[in-house]
Formats: C-alpha cells, structure tokens, sequence
C-alpha cells in the first residue's frame, strides 16, 4: 500500500472517530443508506486531499522542522493543521494567534478546513491589518495563502523608517512575501499585500466573471486541480483553452503592459515580460547607484552578489548586502508577483506593482527607462 494512501486511512479514521467531521453529518434516522451515502462522499474527498500537495507528508513544507522537533509559533498556522486550529481559536485558545508550537509531521488535514470556526468564518485579517469579508467555503484558503508580510505596515516600513531612498543602512535587507500569496494578489489594494507607492492608485479584488470569482470556483478544494469541469469552464469565455496549459494563452486587455511593442502576447507574457524587465531595472540600479550588482535565484537567499555580473549564483557569491530603500520596495514586489501566479490571479495589480516598481527605480537612476510601457 502506498504511504499516502495508508495515510489518508489512518487521518480519515482519527477524524471520524474523534469526531471533527461529525458536525458535518448529522445523522438522523436508523437507514444504513442514509448513513453510507456521507461516508462514500467522505472516502472520495479522502483520495483527492491524499494525492494533493495538502496531503503530501514528504513536502518541505511539511518537514522543514524536523530537526528542531517542532513547528514555531510563526509558522504554524499555516504549516500544520494543529496550529491553524490554534490560530482560529478552533482547540479553545485564544482566536487570530498562535499560542503553542504545533507537533512534526502533520500536513493540511481535514479538520484544517473543516471545523467550527471556519464553518462560521463571516472575515480574514490579513498581514497588513485589513480585515476581509469572506465565505466559509474559502475563508480557509484566504487564512493559509496569504504569505507573512504586508507591502504596507509590515517589515518594509519597519526596516527602512527615515533612511534615504538610495541610501544603504544597517537595518536594510530583502523582506520576504513568503510563498503562494495568493489571496493577497487577488484582493489587491483590499489586502495591501503589495508595496503600493505613494500617489498611485492600485487595483482591488480581481471581479473576473461569474462562476470563477472565488478559490474554490476555480480550484477543488481536495485535489486543489481546477474543479471539474477544469479549463472546459474557462473555454466557453476563452476560446483559446483547450488543454493545460493554455491558460497561459489568455488575453481580454489591450495594454502593450511590458512596453516591448507587441501587443499580441498573452497576459501570461506581458507579466513575464515585466518581470524581466524590473529584474533588470534592479541589474543596472544595483550597479549605478549601490554600487555592488545583484543577482536572483528561485532559492534562498534569492538575491545574492553578482560579483563577476554572470546573472547566476556562484559558491563565492553570498546573499546580497547592499540594499536600498528603492531596490528593497522593488525586490518585494518582484517576489510577490513571481511566486502567485499573479497573471490569473489579479493580472491588473499584478502589473500595477512591477510596472511602479520600475518606475521607482528610473526615479533614482536616470539609465532607467518605462518607454512604451502602459499602466492599466
Ligand atoms: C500565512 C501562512 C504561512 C505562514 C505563517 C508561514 N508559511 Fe511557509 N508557506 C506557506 C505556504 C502557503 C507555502 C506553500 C509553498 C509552495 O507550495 O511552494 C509555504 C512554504 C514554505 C516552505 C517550503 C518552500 C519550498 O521550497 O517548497 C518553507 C521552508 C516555509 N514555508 C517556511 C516557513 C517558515 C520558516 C515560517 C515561519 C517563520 C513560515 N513558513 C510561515 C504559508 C505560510
Ligand atoms: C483546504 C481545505 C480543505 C481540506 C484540507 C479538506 N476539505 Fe473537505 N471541503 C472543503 C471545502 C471548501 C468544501 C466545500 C464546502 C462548501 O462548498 O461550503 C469541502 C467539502 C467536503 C465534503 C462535501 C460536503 C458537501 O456538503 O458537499 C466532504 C465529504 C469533505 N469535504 C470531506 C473532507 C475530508 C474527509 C477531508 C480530509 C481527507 C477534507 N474534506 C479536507 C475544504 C477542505
Ligand atoms: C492550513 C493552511 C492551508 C490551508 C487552509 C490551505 N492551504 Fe493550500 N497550501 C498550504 C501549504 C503549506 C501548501 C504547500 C504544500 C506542499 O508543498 O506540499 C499549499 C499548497 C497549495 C496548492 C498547491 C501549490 C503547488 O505548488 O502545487 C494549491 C493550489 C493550494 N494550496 C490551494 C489552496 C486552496 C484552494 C485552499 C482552500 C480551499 C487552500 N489551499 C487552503 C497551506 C494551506
Ligand atoms: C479564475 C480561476 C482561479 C481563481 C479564482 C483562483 N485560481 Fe489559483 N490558479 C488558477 C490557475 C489556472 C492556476 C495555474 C496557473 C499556472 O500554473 O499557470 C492557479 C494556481 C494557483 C496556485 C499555485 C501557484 C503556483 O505558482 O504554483 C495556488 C496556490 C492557487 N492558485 C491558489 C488560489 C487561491 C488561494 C485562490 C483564491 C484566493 C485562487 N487560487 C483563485 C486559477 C484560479
Ligand atoms: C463567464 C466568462 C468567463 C469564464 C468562464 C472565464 N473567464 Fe477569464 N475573463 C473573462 C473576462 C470578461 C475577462 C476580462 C476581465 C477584466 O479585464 O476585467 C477575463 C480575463 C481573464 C484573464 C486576464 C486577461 C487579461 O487580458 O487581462 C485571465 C488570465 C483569465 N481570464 C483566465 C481565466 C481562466 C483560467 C478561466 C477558467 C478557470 C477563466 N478565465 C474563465 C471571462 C471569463
Ligand atoms: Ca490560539
Ligand atoms: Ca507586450
Ligand atoms: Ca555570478
């Protein structure tokens, strides 16, 4: 028998017996076909969630503690089931904290998603303080995908306090978003999960169309795929899909978003294409104005000194050091948009923040330029 499947016996076991999903089912009457129907309904979601990244107990995600023993406090509520229990007040402590640290070895169970709390969750606080109104059908996804940083009072804003805009400090340093923010890119400026500058105004929730507006229109909650009927649902607006992935194919909007003077890519492309773009604003900043070249990489530290300006990392060249304020706003957003899928998920915002951090970028090095760029 394969692990996860052995598993998913002993988690759906442990969940019906201790009766987490018991508020789920009622069961009323004595009729043996009353009572099967919820359990072959239950063993179905059981080998979806079993086969998705929730379920899957040899992830990092789920095992980077193994040495100290323990999930901490700061990562628990979203790192194991217990401590997203604990953050919602779910095991009888206090509610919006985590109180304890959360046992190894546990992943995104059943009673993550299916307890009381959520069940009557009427709205998310998210890392910048606001407060969201939600559904209890996605409420759970909002609370686990919403990364650990705020673009406005949050680290960035902490760190930098009075310092110059290309000034270096002490206290400077990349600030993190964290993975898979993607609730925060969808809510945009109703979540503040991006670095919004001054005197801009940025993009809300994504009000894409009916039947694919929230976490769970789109994706299953159990196998975390798209729902059924999948991209046959986007083909009907989106003749362009077909098969995975061409959601990729998409385009609605008009706006030559990355300025390089084609406006037949997709969204997908034009995102890319930003990204690329305000990566290299970040090169030619780096070496203009802080004096020391940067470098990305899809793994910590994810910036790092690009000493001999290769664009990889090599063993000599560590994690880089001579942030500024305007590189720092920059480096965030860029993680931010890289790491949500943020083309799908709020392509306006999306493209609102790389395109402001470019600018900001062109602001303090006058090498830097946004032609042909258009903000939506
Ligand atoms: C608000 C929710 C939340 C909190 C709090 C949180 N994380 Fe995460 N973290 C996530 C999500 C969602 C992912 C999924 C990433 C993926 O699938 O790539 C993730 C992924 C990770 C990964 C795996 C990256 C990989 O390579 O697959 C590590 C390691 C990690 N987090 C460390 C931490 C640490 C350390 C803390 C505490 C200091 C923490 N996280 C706090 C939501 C959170
Ligand atoms: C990431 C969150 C999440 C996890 C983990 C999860 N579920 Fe669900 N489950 C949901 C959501 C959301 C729904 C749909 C509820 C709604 O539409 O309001 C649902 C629906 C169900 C239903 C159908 C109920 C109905 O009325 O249609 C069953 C049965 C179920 N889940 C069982 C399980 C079992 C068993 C597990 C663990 C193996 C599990 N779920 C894990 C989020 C989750
Ligand atoms: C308790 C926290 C938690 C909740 C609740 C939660 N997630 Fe997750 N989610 C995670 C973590 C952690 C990962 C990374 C798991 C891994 O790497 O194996 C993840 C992974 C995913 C992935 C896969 C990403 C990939 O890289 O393949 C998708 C999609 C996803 N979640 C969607 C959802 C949706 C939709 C909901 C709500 C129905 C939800 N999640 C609720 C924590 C959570
Ligand atoms: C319009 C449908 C739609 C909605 C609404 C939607 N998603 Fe997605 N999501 C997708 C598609 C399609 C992908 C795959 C994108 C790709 O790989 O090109 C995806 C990818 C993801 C991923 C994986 C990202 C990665 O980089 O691997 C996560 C996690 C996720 N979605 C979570 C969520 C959450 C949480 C919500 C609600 C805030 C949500 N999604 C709302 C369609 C949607
Ligand atoms: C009921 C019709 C409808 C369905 C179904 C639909 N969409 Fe859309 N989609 C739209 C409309 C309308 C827009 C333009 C929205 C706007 O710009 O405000 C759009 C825009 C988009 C965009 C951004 C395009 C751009 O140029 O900015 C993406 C990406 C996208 N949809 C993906 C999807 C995916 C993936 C699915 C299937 C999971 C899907 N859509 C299903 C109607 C739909
Ligand atoms: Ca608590
Ligand atoms: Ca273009
Ligand atoms: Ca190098």
């Amino acid at each position: 028998m394969k692990k996860s499947a052995l598993l998913a016996i002993v988690v759906l076991c442990l969940a019906v017996s201790t009766g987490v999903l018991g508020f789920m089912y009622s069961t009323k009457g004595d009729k043996t076909a009353e009572e099967a129907a919820p359990m072959v309904q239950i063993g179905v979601m059981t080998n979806k969630w079993a086969a998705s990244a929730h379920g899957d107990s040899s992830s990092e995600a789920f095992r980077h503690w193994d040495k100290e023993g323990e999930v901490p406090v700061t990562c628990a509520q979203c790192h194991s089931s217990a401590g997203m229990q604990d953050y919602l007040g779910a095991d009888g402590t206090a509610a919006m904290t985590v109180d304890n640290p959360a046992k190894v070895g546990s992943v995104v169970d059943c009673s993550a998603c299916h307890n009381e709390v959520i069940q009557n969750t009427t709205s998310v606080v998210f890392p910048s303080g606001k407060e969201v109104a939600a559904e209890p059908s996605y409420a759970s996804c909002w609370t686990c995908h919403q990364g650990t940083e705020a673009g406005i009072n949050g680290s960035l804003d902490q760190k930098i306090g009075s310092t110059a805009p290309d000034d270096k400090g002490e206290n400077l340093g990349f600030v993190n978003p964290h993975y898979l923010n993607v609730a925060g890119i969808y809510l945009g400026s109703e979540a503040n999960a991006g670095y919004q500058y001054e005197g801009k105004t940025y993009a809300a929730r994504f009000e894409h169309a009916s039947g694919v507006q929230t976490c769970t229109e789109c994706h299953d909650p159990h196998s975390l795929h798209l729902a059924d009927p999948g991209l046959e649902k986007c083909s009907t607006c989106h003749a362009e899909v077909e098969t995975w992935p061409d959601q990729q194919k998409i385009r609605r909007t008009k706006e030559d978003l990355d300025g390089d003077g084609n406006t037949d890519e997709s969204t997908y492309e034009e995102i890319n294409g930003l990204l690329e773009r305000e990566l290299q604003a970040m090169v030619t900043y780096s070496v203009d104005v802080a004096k020391a070249q940067i470098g990305n990489s899809d793994v910590y530290p994810y910036w790092f000194a690009d000493k001999n300006g290769n664009g990889t990392q090599e063993e000599d060249e560590k994690q880089y050091a001579d942030w500024t304020p305007r590189l720092m706003y920059a480096a965030y957003n860029f993680k931010l948009v890289k790491t949500s899928a943020g083309y799908i998920h709020n392509p306006t915002y999306s493209a609102q923040l790389l395109i402001d951090s470019i600018s900001d970028l062109a602001a303090g090095d006058s090498a830097i330029t946004v032609d042909g760029i258009e903000r939506p």
